[in-house]
């Protein structure tokens, strides 16, 4: 049997991706190295947090269009949506980890006919769709399999926000950028079949190079919000209050400060264009530096705070790396109360709405993990670390006898 399309990697991107494909009646196949996911997916469960996506994927493996394995499969078009991490650093900036990518690629390399259409979904440098390609060749002469001159690559980056996927897989614009123009043309084909945005059609080292800017776009920005947040407090001033009347000038939009900039995007893909040329993006590079120092600055200012106390007991409002997700990777806030609960003296009372139990790194004798308001009611010091909705019901009485840290201007 062929699939209409074989998807590589069902994380975070991979899985609602093969899952909207298979509700529009296409016959996916997800190829997942990781067994429990396949058994999961198989069931029609899902291993990540995204709101509705369960509803979305045993839609899909109820309709029977979506089925997951380890092993290769012929379809149509295969979408390699792994992760691109960044691997250690040579001097001060950090490389591109393409392994998942590379093995992606000669895991499927096999299968691909002179028919096939091979999708690069991974936010990844410069040149990886290229790479794809010759790693596809490489591994098929490698296994004396003919040459498939005909097999067609395109770059078509994903964009969607966590929190938000669904909706915005369905009305966010796509690109498709091919290394032939009729690559690009059937990779929007494909696309059309589910997204309501405009697909625009390029080359991809276009679109390898226009995801990377959107995010280090972000990352510029954030940083300069976090920039003011430092000058702001060190002048008494309220930055919530600067950037509020900042903004209602008409062309400022200034971004919100916060603990710093966490997840597995935004604090890593703009050192793909820096390690592409580092002698041309100073700004980039103190973007980074700037975002990657906040949660220092925090710390500082909550162990200048506790040493008021014999012994301070510090509310942790949050974990995650942004509001309402579950997600821990990168996190700042995580690396904050880590960080903290090494500090001799300071017992902790830690919320996180999202997760069940305390990662391994707090499960600690003086680290707690509470509710929100039992954290607040125990201690002396209540850090707002990430904005989720939960802490918008809280009684503000219950802070008014507390020192308070609030990270996010959430409360001001
Ligand atoms: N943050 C701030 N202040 C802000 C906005 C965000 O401190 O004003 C922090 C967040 O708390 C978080 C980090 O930045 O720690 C990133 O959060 P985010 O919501 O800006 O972005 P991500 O990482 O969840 O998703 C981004 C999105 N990219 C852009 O908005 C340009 C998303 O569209 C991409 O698909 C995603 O990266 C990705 O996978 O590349």
């Amino acid at each position: 049997m062929k699939y209409d399309l074989c998807v590589v990697g069902l994380g975070y991107i991979g899985l609602p991706t093969a899952s909207i494909f298979a509700t529009r009646g296409k016959k996916v196949y997800g190829l997942e190295i990781n067994p429990r996911v396949v058994a999961t997916i198989n069931r029609g469960e899902i291993h990540i947090v995204e709101p509705d996506l369960d509803v979305l994927v045993r839609a899909a493996v109820q309709s029977g269009n979506l089925v997951a394995g380890a092993n290769p499969v012929a379809a149509e078009t295969y979408i390699l949506a792994v992760p691109t991490p960044f691997a250690g650093s040579h001097g001060p900036i950090p490389a591109p980890d393409l392994t998942y990518v590379e093995s992606a690629a000669r895991g499927i390399a096999a299968q691909v006919t002179e028919d096939s259409l091979v999708i690069l979904e991974s936010t990844s440098p410069v040149g990886t769709t290229e790479k794809v390609k010759a790693w596809i060749d490489d591994e098929r002469a490698r296994r004396k399999l003919p040459p498939v001159s005909g097999a067609q690559y395109a770059h078509c980056p994903e964009r969607i926000l966590p929190g938000q996927m669904l909706k915005e897989l369905v009305s966010n614009d796509r690109l498709c950028g091919g290394l032939t123009r009729p690559a690009a043309e059937r990779a929007r084909d494909l696309y059309r079949s589910f997204c309501n945005g405009e697909i625009h059609v390029t080359d991809a080292r276009t679109a390898e190079m226009v995801k990377l800017t959107e995010n280090a776009s972000r990352d510029v920005q954030i940083a300069f919000a976090n920039e003011l947040s430092l000058v702001c407090d060190r002048l008494g001033i309220s930055v919530w209050e600067v950037i509020k009347f900042a903004n209602r000038h008409p062309r400022v939009k200034i971004l919100q400060p916060g603990p710093g900039v966490g997840g597995h995007c935004i604090a890593v893909d703009p050192w793909f264009i820096v390690e592409a040329a580092p002698d041309l993006t100073p700004l980039m590079q103190a973007a980074r530096r700037v975002n990657d120092g906040k949660p220092q600055w925090v710390l500082e200012k909550i162990r200048a705070l506790g040493a008021r106390f014999r012994s301070p007991v510090v509310a942790c409002l949050g974990l995650a790396f942004k509001a309402d997700v579950d997600d821990l990777r990168e996190s700042p806030s995580l690396h904050i109360v880590e960080a903290l609960a090494k500090t001799p003296g300071f017992k902790l009372l830690v919320d996180e709405p999202n997760i069940s139990e305390l990662p391994r790194s707090l499960q600690l004798p003086h680290v707690t993990k509470v509710t929100a308001v039992e954290a607040i009611k125990g201690a002396d010091i209540v850090l707002l670390l990430v904005n989720h909705k939960q802490y918008a019901a809280i009684d503000r009485d219950l802070l008014n006898t507390k020192v308070l840290l609030d990270t996010r201007g959430f409360w001001s």
